[in-house]
């Protein structure tokens, strides 16, 4: 059971779906942890997913139930991403949005990063 919630992970959400090869996506990133990719509807000049490739919903669920290296592998691929988007010297944001009052839609945990120009205050 998730931690947040939230329903238990559901493998036919869209995320899943792009993990299995049964949906397209512009992959940008790939190792054993995660995975990286443009977002369909970008908000930013760069818009890129990053989601790791266990089974958790949200960001509750994934930093309590996931393991060491699979965290560490994670956020490391976040890191590596904005470095190869070329992110790194004018700086970048990483945003995730957890269930219902954070505007979650895709119930498998996914950071956001945004870059490219120089992002306005976060909205609330
Ligand atoms: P959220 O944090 O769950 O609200 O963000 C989900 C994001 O997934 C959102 O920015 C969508 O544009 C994006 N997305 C996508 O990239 N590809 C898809 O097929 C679908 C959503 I559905």
């Amino acid at each position: 059971m998730p931690v947040s919630g939230l329903p238990p992970y559901d493998d036919g959400n869209i995320f899943a779906r792009i993990l299995r090869g049964e949906i397209p996506a512009r992959k940008v990133f790939e190792d054993k942890h995660a995975l990286a990719f443009h977002d369909i509807a970008p908000q930013a000049p760069v818009h890129v997913l990053v989601i790791p490739k266990g089974r958790y919903v949200s960001v509750a669920d994934f930093s309590t139930q996931a393991g060491a290296e699979e965290v560490a592998g994670f956020w490391r691929a976040v890191g590596q991403v904005a470095k190869q988007l070329g992110l790194e010297g004018q700086g970048f944001r990483v945003l995730t949005n957890m269930g219902a009052d954070g505007g979650q839609e895709v119930p498998h945990f996914h950071v956001h990063i945004f870059g490219g120009k120089r992002l306005g205050a976060m909205l609330v």
